[in-house]
């Protein structure tokens, strides 16, 4: 079983694509073939972390697939690692706004995705989606969850976390066949390529 999960909406906007899209892609993946489901996680700091964790108690995915919205960015945003870091720019739904707190006390410093994200950028441009890949998720919810994800889900267990952009910058749509072919790609084969990706800045 797959878990795709997405985000409602925040900050006063009224829809948020992730959630659009990663519900989408739960369907795609059960109609190729591949069990999935949708979860959507609240916006908060500490709602996200219990929806999450319930929902892997619950469905005991094989791979943990955490959708957001990054508004600015115009391309599939890979996130390659999760900081223990919550520093919040604006209040969450529930009001709560950290500054400068870890997501858990004592745990390290940064954790990686653990996702081919070269593997996957290579597979999503052959598809035609652009893609870039990520060294920061930000210091706000979606950071949190893609960190919890990795302390919570069973060793072995794939887990990686997408910014997607705005519908308008990309069809919800195209959005959602990425995130889909994300899972379907992660399942394939987990290995990474050996291929440079970095950036100087
Ligand atoms: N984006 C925010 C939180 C929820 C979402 O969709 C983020 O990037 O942290």
């Amino acid at each position: 079983m797959i878990l795709f999960t997405g985000f409602e909406p925040f900050g006063g906007a009224e829809e948020n694509p992730s959630r659009l899209a990663s519900q989408e892609a739960a369907r795609l993946s059960a109609a190729a073939g591949r069990p999935a489901v949708h979860v959507e996680l609240p916006c908060t700091f500490a709602g996200s972390r219990a929806a999450l964790a319930a929902a892997i108690e619950a469905y005991r995915p094989e791979l943990i697939l955490c959708a957001g919205l990054a508004e600015g960015r115009e391309r599939i945003s890979l996130e390659r690692v999760a900081l223990n870091l919550m520093d919040a720019r604006i209040p969450d739904n529930a009001g709560a706004q950290p500054v400068d707190e870890p997501v858990e006390p004592g745990a390290p410093l940064a954790l990686p995705a653990r996702m081919p994200v070269k593997r996957i950028k290579a597979a999503l441009e052959a598809a035609g989606v652009p893609t870039e890949l990520s060294l920061s998720a930000g210091s706000y919810v979606c950071n949190t969850v893609l960190y919890a994800a990795l302390r919570l889900a069973p060793e072995g267990v794939p887990v990686g976390f997408v910014h997607v952009p705005l519908a308008e910058q990309m069809p919800v749509a195209t959005q959602a066949r990425a995130l889909a072919l994300i899972a379907a790609t992660v399942l394939e084969d987990p290995e990474e390529l050996r291929v440079p990706g970095g950036a100087e800045y």
